[in-house]
């Protein structure tokens, strides 16, 4: 095996196993990049003619994302990732001035396959130095990308280039390995899948593949970039750099089995809880688990620089929640110094403060679902604290918030948004009538509104919708 790599290696022309600057004359012949910027989720990408270019697998569907193509030279798979600021939307209503690669915040998916020999072009458009480390892949020591340890940094302008093996199948991570805490408090992290190079005992052929990154920014509600010295009081909690109700659902049809890998590259753990079926964890990115080996769970804790993947079988119809579930995670842009008003009687005081000011509220007397529903205008770009429009009125929802929809009725791999669930006569709740006995049989609960177009997941309520605290 050493010996076939090092002769692979040697054929390839490159004298040491370590990233290289790309010499003049070679730059001419770097894949064209891709550049990317619509926070859309993208189709699966298949690479033309796979047949010749390795082994079919499914490709994943990244959140809110997208999968970078590459090009197939002499048997190495060959991407080319630009390192440059972007602009991204983060939820209708707020955008964001980050850094990450080829137009997109955080990078786009790389996927390949087990044994596969890859090639990495790394082009520096920041205004610092970078590097790329390819987090939990075995590969070369100098191909790891830890600046200064591994390699010098690429500075400013310069193009370099990493090559290994895509040894062991799984789900990776990459993200700098330099100026790591502004670096990725920008934004600059992305997935890399590699499939199995054959049928795997521990790792399940699967009808649906997500896959995304659970991130953090801290952004002054009206600013557009990030804090990045913030340790901890982050106010933005995104997946894949998107924040609901800009998070696209995941779809399944009823009886898939689906795979969800989520990587956590922010500042704290995250507990992400799916209602309605029961997982279990099948890999990590240290591998596949072996099945005696795995437990059921309904939330798995996602630790910082940990990678999850789990599995479950849609095997119940609706509109389920996935979501953090550290409830200050669900919230967007607040002011944690918000006093707790709950059982403070403020009638007479607030009717004599509106004559003052008429624009005075009181938050939260009754607690804060009030916010979901109130009409006040937001300073520009910045998010409502609870926000979210379901078939029932506000989720009352932010953040690392979406939703697993599974329905009969879908095709294979048919990614159109189904609208919302209408659940059957009697399977829901529903208000007791006075005097009568709550109904075990079918009742006929008020009809839900209609479902609106597919082309809107989560109708996003801005600029008026909900209300946010004072920031810190
Ligand atoms: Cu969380």
């Amino acid at each position: 095996m050493q010996r076939r790599r090092f002769f692979a290696h040697a054929l390839a022309g490159a004298a040491t196993l370590a990233a290289v600057p790309v010499a003049r004359a070679a730059l001419l012949s770097l894949p064209e990049p891709v550049s990317r910027s619509d926070p859309a989720t993208a189709g699966p990408w298949m690479p033309p003619g796979v047949t010749g270019a390795g082994r079919p697998y499914r490709p994943v569907v990244t959140l809110n994302g997208w999968t970078l193509p590459f090009r197939l030279r002499d048997g190495v798979k060959e991407f080319h990732l630009v390192a440059e600021p972007v602009v991204r939307e983060l939820a209708p209503g707020m955008s964001a001035h980050l850094w990450g690669y080829n137009g997109s915040s955080p990078g786009p998916t790389i996927e390949v396959v087990e044994g596969d020999r890859v090639r990495i072009f790394v082009t520096n458009r920041l205004p610092e130095h970078t590097t790329i480390h390819w987090h939990g892949q075995r590969l070369p020591n100098g191909m790891d990308g830890v600046g200064g340890l591994n390699q010098p940094q690429i500075p400013p302008g310069q193009t370099w280039v990493y090559e290994f093996e895509a040894r062991r199948p799984g789900t990776f991570m990459y993200h700098p390995h330099a100026d790591e805490m502004v670096q990725m408090a920008m934004g600059m992290m992305g997935l890399w899948i590699t499939h199995p190079r054959r049928p795997h005992p521990w790792i399940a052929a699967v009808e649906r593949d997500y896959a995304f990154l659970i991130n953090a920014f801290d952004i002054t509600p009206g600013a557009r970039t990030p804090n990045v010295n913030t340790m901890l009081e982050f106010n933005l909690w995104a997946f894949n750099s998107r924040v609901f109700p800009g998070i696209d659902p995941l779809l399944a049809r009823l009886g898939d089995r689906v795979r969800v890998r989520i990587g956590n590259l922010t500042m704290t753990n995250h507990p992400i809880h799916l209602h309605g079926m029961e997982f279990e964890v099948t890999g990590t990115d240290g591998g596949p688990v072996r099945p005696e080996a795995r437990w059921p769970e309904v939330t798995v804790d996602i630790a910082v620089g940990q990678m999850r993947q789990i599995e479950f079988i849609a095997n119940e119809e609706g509109d389920w929640a996935l979501h953090c579930h550290k409830s200050h995670h669900t919230m967007g842009p607040m002011g944690h110094g918000v006093p707790t008003m709950i059982g403070v009687d403020h009638r007479g005081l607030v009717h004599r403060l509106q004559r003052l000011v008429p624009d005075y509220m009181v938050m939260g007397e009754r607690g804060m679902a009030d916010m979901g529903a109130m009409e006040m205008p937001l300073p520009d770009n910045t998010l409502p604290m609870m926000t979210g429009h379901g078939p029932y009125g506000p989720i009352e929802m932010g953040g690392m918030f979406t939703v697993l929809k599974v329905r009969r009725d879908l095709g294979a791999d048919d990614r159109n948004d189904p609208g919302w669930y209408r659940p059957p006569p009697g399977t829901q709740a529903q208000p007791v009538q006075a005097g009568l006995q709550p109904s075990h049989g079918p009742a006929a609960p008020a009809a839900p509104r209609p479902a609106p177009a597919p082309t809107a997941p989560f109708e996003a309520h801005h600029p008026t919708g909900g209300h946010h605290g004072p920031h810190r």
